[in-house]
């Protein structure tokens, strides 16, 4: 198995003004493809690692039969290489409003507005580099947290299904140390909600 680099399916620039193309062109086409490669690098070293998908590895990170260095080094770069794909899909500018998804997020957390209070908490808490979830864990509950470095929640068992990127190489371009005001712009390019 080899990770490819995944297509967004949008312009660089079809995020402007909140996401800058400048951005999005360096996240994409260095630091992910920078993930992709050094994921492969790992996946070069054990050719009989039975997995379908590099999601399949991180799910199990604890029980591979890898070196710990390897491990170290798969859960940051498959783990940066699968979340990036799911964040490009969070920020597609073409999403529709997903009507089921609004109404579960509603009967667990109140409102959406509530919802959006507890994602933005765990943006901006986040301290260092990171990511923003909205998961549904192994009873198929949605939960609000953020993670370290480039950790899933497919390692906590729990399904991801709203990414934030919190890492500066994300918004540092457009907002340097203005963290509050990327996670505030999200919700306007956010479509799904
Ligand atoms: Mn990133």
């Amino acid at each position: 198995m080899r990770a490819e680099l995944p297509q967004l399916g949008y312009a660089y620039d079809a995020l402007e003004p909140f996401i800058d193309a400048m951005t999005m062109e360096v996240h994409h086409s260095k630091h992910h493809q920078a993930y992709t490669d050094k994921t492969n690098a790992v996946l070069e070293k054990y050719p009989d690692l039975n997995a379908g998908s590099v999601e399949d590895l991180i799910r199990d990170i604890d029980k591979l039969d890898i070196s710990g260095e390897d491990r170290v080094s798969l859960r940051n770069n498959g783990g940066g290489y699968i979340n990036h794909a799911l964040f490009w899909k969070v920020i597609d500018p073409t999403n529709q409003r997903d009507e089921k998804l609004v109404q579960e997020i509603s009967d667990i957390f109140g409102s959406v507005d509530v919802f959006k209070e507890a994602f933005t908490k765990a943006a901006l808490g986040q301290f260092g580099s990171g990511w923003a979830w909205l998961v549904r864990d192994g009873n198929g509950k949605l939960e609000v947290y953020s993670t370290l470095n480039q950790d899933s929640p497919l390692s906590n068992g729990h399904t991801p299904i709203i990414a934030l990127d919190v890492w500066e190489h994300a918004y540092y371009l457009r907002y340097q140390n203005r963290r509050p005001e990327y996670v505030e712009n999200f919700w306007k390019l956010f479509k799904m909600i």
